[in-house]
Protein backbone atom coordinates (compact mmCIF):
# COMPACT_ATOMS: atom_id res chain seq x y z
CA UNK A 1 0.00 0.00 0.00
CA UNK A 2 1.58 3.35 -0.93
CA UNK A 3 1.17 6.97 0.08
CA UNK A 4 3.30 8.71 -2.03
CA UNK A 5 3.42 8.07 -5.96
CA UNK A 6 6.09 5.94 -6.39
CA UNK A 7 6.75 7.67 -10.20
CA UNK A 8 7.27 10.54 -7.99
CA UNK A 9 9.52 10.00 -5.89
CA UNK A 10 11.62 8.54 -8.24
CA UNK A 11 11.56 11.53 -10.55
CA UNK A 12 12.42 13.62 -7.78
CA UNK A 13 15.38 11.04 -6.68
CA UNK A 14 16.42 11.30 -10.27
CA UNK A 15 16.66 15.10 -10.29
CA UNK A 16 18.99 15.22 -7.18
CA UNK A 17 20.87 11.51 -7.73
CA UNK A 18 24.24 13.71 -9.51
CA UNK A 19 24.22 16.28 -6.63
CA UNK A 20 23.80 13.66 -4.15
CA UNK A 21 26.48 11.44 -5.44
CA UNK A 22 28.64 14.60 -5.45
CA UNK A 23 28.02 15.20 -1.80
CA UNK A 24 28.36 11.58 -0.84
CA UNK A 25 31.82 11.24 -2.52
CA UNK A 26 32.93 14.37 -1.01
CA UNK A 27 32.60 13.04 2.54
CA UNK A 28 33.42 9.76 1.93
CA UNK A 29 36.88 11.49 0.99
CA UNK A 30 36.85 13.34 4.32
CA UNK A 31 35.97 10.58 6.34
CA UNK A 32 38.29 7.88 4.38
CA UNK A 33 41.33 10.77 5.69
CA UNK A 34 40.15 9.98 9.05
CA UNK A 35 40.06 6.57 8.54
CA UNK A 36 36.42 5.69 8.88
CA UNK A 37 34.57 3.39 6.08
CA UNK A 38 31.32 5.84 4.67
CA UNK A 39 29.65 2.30 3.63
CA UNK A 40 30.16 0.96 6.96
CA UNK A 41 28.33 4.25 8.36
CA UNK A 42 25.21 4.30 5.71
CA UNK A 43 24.67 0.32 6.64
CA UNK A 44 24.15 1.44 10.21
CA UNK A 45 22.05 4.84 9.37
CA UNK A 46 20.25 2.05 6.97
CA UNK A 47 19.31 -0.30 10.11
CA UNK A 48 18.33 2.53 12.09
CA UNK A 49 14.68 2.43 12.93
CA UNK A 50 13.01 5.06 15.73
CA UNK A 51 9.24 4.16 16.57
CA UNK A 52 6.32 6.81 15.78
CA UNK A 53 3.36 7.33 18.56
CA UNK A 54 0.43 6.74 16.96
CA UNK A 55 -1.21 10.08 18.36
CA UNK A 56 1.97 11.79 16.95
CA UNK A 57 0.33 12.21 13.68
CA UNK A 58 -2.91 14.02 15.04
CA UNK A 59 -2.41 17.78 16.02
CA UNK A 60 -1.15 18.48 19.60
CA UNK A 61 -2.13 21.44 22.00
CA UNK A 62 -1.25 23.04 24.67
CA UNK A 63 -3.59 23.22 28.45
CA UNK A 64 -4.72 26.59 27.08
CA UNK A 65 -5.94 25.19 23.26
CA UNK A 66 -5.33 22.70 20.03
CA UNK A 67 -5.68 24.02 16.58
CA UNK A 68 -6.51 20.72 14.53
CA UNK A 69 -5.02 21.11 11.34
CA UNK A 70 -6.41 20.29 7.93
CA UNK A 71 -7.26 16.41 7.21
CA UNK A 72 -6.04 15.09 10.76
CA UNK A 73 -5.99 11.46 10.85
CA UNK A 74 -9.92 10.13 12.57
CA UNK A 75 -8.68 7.17 13.69
CA UNK A 76 -6.22 4.14 13.63
CA UNK A 77 -6.93 3.42 10.14
CA UNK A 78 -5.94 7.04 8.94
CA UNK A 79 -2.91 7.16 11.47
CA UNK A 80 -1.44 3.95 10.02
CA UNK A 81 -2.03 5.72 6.33
CA UNK A 82 0.29 8.77 8.02
CA UNK A 83 2.65 6.50 9.78
CA UNK A 84 3.05 4.69 6.49
CA UNK A 85 4.17 7.69 4.54
CA UNK A 86 6.40 8.72 7.23
CA UNK A 87 8.33 4.96 6.78
CA UNK A 88 7.89 5.67 3.45
CA UNK A 89 9.81 8.57 2.16
CA UNK A 90 12.27 8.18 5.26
CA UNK A 91 12.46 4.82 5.84
CA UNK A 92 13.64 4.81 9.18
CA UNK A 93 10.65 4.83 11.29
CA UNK A 94 9.54 0.83 11.01
CA UNK A 95 7.18 0.61 13.77
CA UNK A 96 4.41 2.62 15.35
CA UNK A 97 3.53 2.22 18.96
CA UNK A 98 0.22 2.48 19.79
CA UNK A 99 -1.81 3.93 22.51
CA UNK A 100 -5.11 2.39 24.52
CA UNK A 101 -7.84 3.24 24.48
CA UNK A 102 -7.05 5.76 21.64
CA UNK A 103 -6.37 3.06 19.28
CA UNK A 104 -9.03 0.53 20.62
CA UNK A 105 -10.77 -1.26 17.62
CA UNK A 106 -12.67 -4.62 17.77
CA UNK A 107 -9.87 -6.94 15.32
CA UNK A 108 -6.44 -6.62 16.01
CA UNK A 109 -5.28 -8.95 13.64
CA UNK A 110 -6.67 -7.43 10.87
CA UNK A 111 -5.07 -4.22 12.75
CA UNK A 112 -2.32 -6.07 12.61
CA UNK A 113 -2.22 -7.01 8.76
CA UNK A 114 -3.04 -3.83 7.49
CA UNK A 115 0.00 -2.11 9.58
CA UNK A 116 1.89 -4.43 7.74
CA UNK A 117 0.88 -3.42 4.25
CA UNK A 118 2.17 -0.33 5.34
CA UNK A 119 5.25 -2.24 5.84
CA UNK A 120 4.80 -1.31 9.98
CA UNK A 121 5.17 -3.64 12.62
CA UNK A 122 3.98 -2.68 16.34
CA UNK A 123 6.17 -1.38 19.05
CA UNK A 124 6.09 -0.89 22.18
CA UNK A 125 1.71 -0.49 23.98
CA UNK A 126 1.02 2.57 25.62
CA UNK A 127 -1.91 2.25 28.59
CA UNK A 128 -3.91 5.07 29.53
CA UNK A 129 -5.11 5.76 33.29
CA UNK A 130 -4.26 9.88 33.35
CA UNK A 131 -7.69 10.24 31.54
CA UNK A 132 -11.22 9.20 32.03
CA UNK A 133 -13.09 7.32 29.48
CA UNK A 134 -16.63 7.80 28.86
CA UNK A 135 -17.82 3.90 30.41
CA UNK A 136 -15.15 3.78 33.43
CA UNK A 137 -16.81 3.25 36.64
CA UNK A 138 -14.06 5.05 38.78
CA UNK A 139 -12.40 8.08 37.89
CA UNK A 140 -8.56 8.85 37.88
CA UNK A 141 -9.12 12.42 39.11
CA UNK A 142 -6.66 11.51 42.09
CA UNK A 143 -4.25 8.97 40.70
CA UNK A 144 -4.66 5.70 39.25
CA UNK A 145 -1.79 3.14 40.10
CA UNK A 146 -0.98 5.19 43.10
CA UNK A 147 -4.67 5.77 43.82
CA UNK A 148 -5.58 5.43 47.87
CA UNK A 149 -8.23 3.27 47.15
CA UNK A 150 -7.78 -0.38 46.10
CA UNK A 151 -10.45 -0.39 43.93
CA UNK A 152 -9.38 2.56 41.64
CA UNK A 153 -5.94 0.60 41.65
CA UNK A 154 -7.22 -2.36 40.30
CA UNK A 155 -9.32 -0.55 37.89
CA UNK A 156 -5.93 1.05 36.59
CA UNK A 157 -4.25 -3.00 36.97
CA UNK A 158 -6.93 -4.29 34.61
CA UNK A 159 -6.88 -1.93 31.86
CA UNK A 160 -3.35 -2.35 31.74
CA UNK A 161 -3.13 -6.07 31.65
CA UNK A 162 -5.90 -5.21 28.51
CA UNK A 163 -2.89 -3.61 26.75
CA UNK A 164 -0.33 -6.69 27.32
CA UNK A 165 -3.12 -8.88 25.69
CA UNK A 166 -4.05 -6.06 22.84
CA UNK A 167 -0.27 -5.74 22.45
CA UNK A 168 0.22 -9.50 22.44
CA UNK A 169 -2.24 -9.93 19.31
CA UNK A 170 -0.13 -6.99 17.36
CA UNK A 171 3.32 -8.65 18.10
CA UNK A 172 4.22 -5.97 20.63
CA UNK A 173 6.57 -7.07 23.16
CA UNK A 174 6.61 -4.20 25.60
CA UNK A 175 3.99 -2.33 27.98
CA UNK A 176 5.09 1.42 28.78
CA UNK A 177 3.18 2.98 31.35
CA UNK A 178 3.36 6.39 32.45
CA UNK A 179 0.85 7.65 34.94
CA UNK A 180 -0.54 11.34 35.85
CA UNK A 181 -0.74 10.10 39.74
CA UNK A 182 0.61 12.71 42.30
CA UNK A 183 -0.48 15.93 44.31
CA UNK A 184 -0.84 19.72 44.01
CA UNK A 185 -0.76 20.57 47.81
CA UNK A 186 2.11 19.70 50.54
CA UNK A 187 -0.31 17.06 52.61
CA UNK A 188 -2.69 15.98 49.80
CA UNK A 189 -1.64 13.00 50.05
CA UNK A 190 0.92 10.72 52.16
CA UNK A 191 4.10 10.72 49.41
CA UNK A 192 5.43 7.28 50.72
CA UNK A 193 2.58 5.34 50.99
CA UNK A 194 1.85 6.74 47.23
CA UNK A 195 4.47 5.36 45.88
CA UNK A 196 3.92 1.82 47.62
CA UNK A 197 0.66 1.86 46.78
CA UNK A 198 1.91 2.69 42.62
CA UNK A 199 4.50 -0.52 43.45
CA UNK A 200 1.93 -2.76 44.83
CA UNK A 201 -0.34 -2.18 41.72
CA UNK A 202 2.72 -1.93 39.39
CA UNK A 203 3.41 -5.67 40.80
CA UNK A 204 0.28 -6.88 39.44
CA UNK A 205 0.75 -5.83 36.08
CA UNK A 206 4.08 -6.94 36.05
CA UNK A 207 2.76 -10.96 36.81
CA UNK A 208 0.62 -10.29 34.00
CA UNK A 209 3.80 -9.98 31.63
CA UNK A 210 4.82 -12.80 28.84
CA UNK A 211 8.60 -13.77 29.98
CA UNK A 212 9.59 -12.63 26.26
CA UNK A 213 8.06 -8.87 27.43
CA UNK A 214 9.67 -5.83 29.18
CA UNK A 215 7.63 -3.55 31.09
CA UNK A 216 8.99 0.46 30.32
CA UNK A 217 8.93 2.57 33.50
CA UNK A 218 8.51 6.38 32.16
CA UNK A 219 9.28 9.47 34.91
CA UNK A 220 8.01 12.76 34.51
CA UNK A 221 9.06 15.10 36.81
CA UNK A 222 5.66 17.33 37.34
CA UNK A 223 2.38 17.81 35.67
CA UNK A 224 -0.20 17.03 35.72
CA UNK A 225 0.38 17.06 39.45
CA UNK A 226 2.82 20.44 40.31
CA UNK A 227 3.96 19.53 43.79
CA UNK A 228 4.84 16.11 43.62
CA UNK A 229 4.46 13.49 41.27
CA UNK A 230 5.11 9.84 42.18
CA UNK A 231 7.47 8.81 39.68
CA UNK A 232 9.18 11.91 38.89
CA UNK A 233 12.67 11.11 38.56
CA UNK A 234 15.07 8.01 37.06
CA UNK A 235 16.00 7.44 40.82
CA UNK A 236 11.70 6.65 41.69
CA UNK A 237 11.63 5.01 38.44
CA UNK A 238 15.17 2.96 39.09
CA UNK A 239 14.08 1.96 42.28
CA UNK A 240 10.16 1.40 41.08
CA UNK A 241 12.49 -1.02 38.41
CA UNK A 242 14.62 -3.23 40.75
CA UNK A 243 11.88 -3.85 42.98
CA UNK A 244 9.23 -5.14 40.07
CA UNK A 245 12.59 -7.19 38.39
CA UNK A 246 14.76 -7.91 35.58
CA UNK A 247 11.67 -7.27 33.13
CA UNK A 248 10.92 -3.74 34.30
CA UNK A 249 13.14 -0.92 32.46
CA UNK A 250 13.37 2.96 33.03
CA UNK A 251 12.50 4.63 30.36
CA UNK A 252 14.26 8.35 29.17
CA UNK A 253 11.97 10.77 28.00
CA UNK A 254 13.95 13.55 27.01
CA UNK A 255 11.47 16.40 28.49
CA UNK A 256 10.68 14.71 31.71
CA UNK A 257 13.74 15.91 33.35
CA UNK A 258 14.36 19.34 35.46
CA UNK A 259 15.93 21.97 33.56
CA UNK A 260 19.90 21.88 32.12
CA UNK A 261 19.48 17.98 34.18
CA UNK A 262 22.49 16.11 32.71
CA UNK A 263 20.32 13.68 30.52
CA UNK A 264 23.10 11.66 29.14
CA UNK A 265 24.56 11.32 32.59
CA UNK A 266 21.99 9.58 33.34
CA UNK A 267 22.13 7.28 30.14
CA UNK A 268 25.59 6.08 31.41
CA UNK A 269 23.51 5.58 34.85
CA UNK A 270 20.93 3.30 33.43
CA UNK A 271 23.03 1.37 30.96
CA UNK A 272 25.53 0.29 33.89
CA UNK A 273 22.92 -0.91 36.03
CA UNK A 274 21.41 -2.67 32.80
CA UNK A 275 18.20 -0.87 33.57
CA UNK A 276 17.73 1.49 30.53
CA UNK A 277 14.69 0.35 28.55
CA UNK A 278 14.91 3.34 25.99
CA UNK A 279 13.77 6.77 25.35
CA UNK A 280 11.10 9.10 24.22
CA UNK A 281 12.61 11.71 21.78
CA UNK A 282 11.32 15.49 21.41
CA UNK A 283 13.43 18.46 22.57
CA UNK A 284 12.66 21.06 24.95
CA UNK A 285 13.69 24.57 26.28
CA UNK A 286 11.51 25.20 29.31
CA UNK A 287 10.23 22.25 30.60
CA UNK A 288 8.17 19.06 29.15
CA UNK A 289 7.61 21.26 25.75
CA UNK A 290 7.24 18.32 23.31
CA UNK A 291 9.14 20.23 20.50
CA UNK A 292 11.17 18.48 17.68
CA UNK A 293 13.85 16.40 18.46
CA UNK A 294 16.91 18.25 17.51
CA UNK A 295 14.94 21.45 16.99
CA UNK A 296 16.45 23.75 20.30
CA UNK A 297 19.85 21.35 21.58
CA UNK A 298 21.19 18.78 18.71
CA UNK A 299 23.89 18.60 20.70
CA UNK A 300 22.01 17.55 23.67
CA UNK A 301 21.03 14.32 21.20
CA UNK A 302 24.59 13.99 19.76
CA UNK A 303 25.97 13.79 23.33
CA UNK A 304 22.95 11.18 24.50
CA UNK A 305 24.06 8.89 20.77
CA UNK A 306 27.59 9.27 22.33
CA UNK A 307 26.78 7.38 25.22
CA UNK A 308 24.67 4.90 23.14
CA UNK A 309 27.26 4.32 20.60
CA UNK A 310 30.32 4.38 23.67
CA UNK A 311 28.33 1.21 25.21
CA UNK A 312 27.37 -0.75 22.11
CA UNK A 313 30.02 -3.72 23.01
CA UNK A 314 27.59 -4.25 25.84
CA UNK A 315 25.01 -5.52 23.67
CA UNK A 316 21.91 -3.26 24.76
CA UNK A 317 18.57 -3.55 23.29
CA UNK A 318 16.45 -0.17 23.69
CA UNK A 319 13.30 0.97 22.70
CA UNK A 320 13.13 4.09 20.22
CA UNK A 321 10.07 6.10 19.84
CA UNK A 322 9.72 10.14 19.33
CA UNK A 323 7.21 12.06 21.78
CA UNK A 324 6.33 14.87 20.42
CA UNK A 325 3.46 17.57 20.46
CA UNK A 326 2.84 19.28 16.71
CA UNK A 327 1.15 22.07 17.48
CA UNK A 328 2.35 24.85 14.75
CA UNK A 329 3.87 22.31 11.85
CA UNK A 330 2.27 19.71 9.66
CA UNK A 331 2.70 16.46 11.90
CA UNK A 332 3.81 14.72 9.41
CA UNK A 333 6.63 16.79 8.50
CA UNK A 334 7.69 17.12 11.84
CA UNK A 335 8.09 13.61 12.10
CA UNK A 336 10.25 13.21 9.36
CA UNK A 337 12.47 16.36 10.32
CA UNK A 338 12.56 14.56 14.37
CA UNK A 339 13.39 10.83 12.73
CA UNK A 340 15.80 12.57 10.51
CA UNK A 341 17.57 14.28 13.28
CA UNK A 342 17.45 10.93 15.51
CA UNK A 343 19.73 9.56 12.99
CA UNK A 344 21.43 12.10 12.14
CA UNK A 345 22.45 12.30 15.90
CA UNK A 346 23.21 8.62 15.89
CA UNK A 347 25.76 8.53 12.74
CA UNK A 348 27.26 11.87 14.09
CA UNK A 349 27.81 9.74 17.54
CA UNK A 350 29.22 6.58 14.81
CA UNK A 351 31.87 8.83 13.92
CA UNK A 352 33.84 8.92 17.33
CA UNK A 353 36.91 7.54 17.18
CA UNK A 354 36.39 5.94 20.90
CA UNK A 355 40.46 4.42 20.91
CA UNK A 356 41.47 8.04 20.54
CA UNK A 357 39.23 9.29 22.59
CA UNK A 358 40.01 6.88 25.96
CA UNK A 359 43.74 7.42 25.01
CA UNK A 360 42.76 11.59 25.23
CA UNK A 361 40.95 10.75 28.52
CA UNK A 362 43.63 8.58 30.17
CA UNK A 363 46.19 11.54 29.65
CA UNK A 364 43.46 14.02 30.81
CA UNK A 365 43.94 15.59 27.46
CA UNK A 366 41.03 17.60 28.17
CA UNK A 367 40.51 19.79 25.05
CA UNK A 368 42.10 17.19 22.59
CA UNK A 369 38.74 15.05 23.93
CA UNK A 370 36.67 17.51 23.70
CA UNK A 371 37.15 18.41 20.02
CA UNK A 372 37.11 14.62 19.14
CA UNK A 373 33.61 15.03 20.29
CA UNK A 374 33.06 18.24 18.41
CA UNK A 375 34.60 17.09 15.40
CA UNK A 376 32.23 14.23 15.15
CA UNK A 377 28.91 16.38 16.24
CA UNK A 378 30.25 19.38 13.54
CA UNK A 379 30.71 16.94 10.52
CA UNK A 380 27.88 17.28 8.28
CA UNK A 381 26.43 13.22 7.71
CA UNK A 382 23.25 14.91 5.31
CA UNK A 383 24.42 12.29 2.47
CA UNK A 384 25.08 9.47 4.43
CA UNK A 385 21.48 9.73 5.33
CA UNK A 386 19.87 10.56 2.17
CA UNK A 387 22.29 7.65 0.69
CA UNK A 388 20.56 5.27 3.20
CA UNK A 389 17.28 6.29 2.66
CA UNK A 390 17.41 5.89 -1.55
CA UNK A 391 19.14 3.04 -0.71
CA UNK A 392 16.16 1.63 0.74
CA UNK A 393 13.74 3.04 -1.97
CA UNK A 394 13.00 6.56 0.21
CA UNK A 395 12.96 9.95 -0.55
CA UNK A 396 16.84 11.70 -1.37
CA UNK A 397 14.45 14.48 0.67
CA UNK A 398 11.35 13.42 2.44
CA UNK A 399 9.69 16.92 2.96
CA UNK A 400 10.46 17.79 -0.66
CA UNK A 401 8.54 14.84 -1.40
CA UNK A 402 5.67 15.25 0.79
CA UNK A 403 4.85 18.60 -0.28
CA UNK A 404 4.93 17.75 -4.05
CA UNK A 405 2.67 14.88 -3.61
CA UNK A 406 -0.48 17.17 -2.38
CA UNK A 407 -0.73 14.29 -0.08
CA UNK A 408 -2.49 16.54 3.16
CA UNK A 409 -4.76 18.43 0.51
CA UNK A 410 -6.01 14.82 -0.33
CA UNK A 411 -6.47 13.89 2.92
CA UNK A 412 -8.07 17.54 3.89
CA UNK A 413 -10.78 15.90 1.41
CA UNK A 414 -11.15 12.53 2.45
CA UNK A 415 -10.84 13.36 6.09
CA UNK A 416 -13.83 16.35 7.07
CA UNK A 417 -12.65 17.73 10.60
CA UNK A 418 -14.19 16.36 13.99
CA UNK A 419 -14.44 17.81 16.76
CA UNK A 420 -12.77 16.63 20.13
CA UNK A 421 -10.02 13.88 18.09
CA UNK A 422 -8.10 12.51 20.79
CA UNK A 423 -4.40 13.82 20.86
CA UNK A 424 -2.13 13.60 23.93
CA UNK A 425 1.30 14.15 25.52
CA UNK A 426 3.08 11.96 27.65
MN1 LIG B 1 7.00 10.30 26.75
Amino acid sequence: MSGISLDLIGSLNHAGAAAQAEDYGALARQLARRGQDIEALTARAMAWSVAVPTWGVGTGGTRFARFPGEGEPRHIHDKLADCGVIQQLTRGTRTVSPHFPWDKVSDYNALRQEAAQYELGFDSVNSNTFQDQLDQPLSYKFGSLAHANKMTRTQAVEHNLECIEIGRALGSRALTVWIGDGTNFPGQQNMARMFENYLEAMGRIYAGLPTDWTMYIEHKMYEPAFYSTVISDWGSSLIAAQTLGPQAKCLVDLGHHAPNTNIEQIVARLIHVGKLAGFHFNDSKYGDDDLDAGSVDPFRLFLVFNELVDAEPKGLDLAYMIDQSHNVTDPIESLMASAMEIARAYVQASLVDRKALAEAQAANDVLAAHRMLKQAYLTDVSPILAEARVRQGGALDPIAAYRASGYRAAKAKERPAVKGASSGIV
